[in-house]
């Protein structure tokens, strides 16, 4: 019979794993460092569910990496030539990053939308950090804007970044995105 303590051990292993960001490997090795700027693009190694959640096994895009369900957009107007796209409520991608510094920092995102786009939001540690980010009209999904998300709270370290798909706009998605760049 299992004693009671290892039963608790387990259950919390078990836990601790779900938060930390052991789960998944930085994309080639690299640590998104913040401040800085993260390609959308460059969510962790690992497997769905693990690394990130999309709602079909299709990648409805680029063959930029290794076989994935993620739906990767290859465009010229993107930083690194590519982001995300055909995003769906429910989907998410966990980043490895690392905060330098504690303190407030804004979110510069490019994005595009034809009609008005969905909202998605950031957690750091399964913690919401941003708040609703909303994706606006850019007039055309070849259109990338920049929007800017001010006054994120972040805590030096090294955190598991999860960018989670809430809703959908009148684009039936919620948007396409190039990167996410941290400034303090
Ligand atoms: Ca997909
Ligand atoms: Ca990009």
């Amino acid at each position: 019979m299992k004693s009671p303590h290892l039963i608790l051990f387990t259950a919390f292993s078990f836990i601790a794993t779900q938060v930390t960001a052991g789960d998944t490997k930085p994309y080639q090795g690299k640590i998104h460092s913040i401040p800085g700027l993260i390609e959308a693009e460059h969510w962790d190694e690992g497997q769905a569910e693990t690394a990130y959640h999309d709602i079909d096994e299709q990648n409805r895009g680029a063959d930029y990496r290794e076989k994935t369900q993620v739906d990767i957009e290859k465009r010229p107007d993107a930083s690194n030539g590519h982001g995300i796209g055909w995003t769906k409520k429910g989907e998410w991608l966990a980043y490895t990053v690392e905060v330098k510094e504690s303190g407030l920092y804004s979110i510069i995102i490019p994005v595009a939308s034809k009609k008005k786009g969905g909202v998605f939001h950031i957690e750091m540690d399964g913690k919401d950090v941003s708040g609703p980010i909303t994706v606006p009209d850019t007039g055309s999904w070849q259109t990338l804007k920049l929007i800017t998300h001010k006054n994120v709270k972040l805590e030096k370290g090294v955190h598991l970044m999860k960018v989670i798909m809430d809703s959908e706009g009148d684009s039936k998605s919620i948007g396409d995105i190039d990167y996410f760049k941290f400034v303090k």
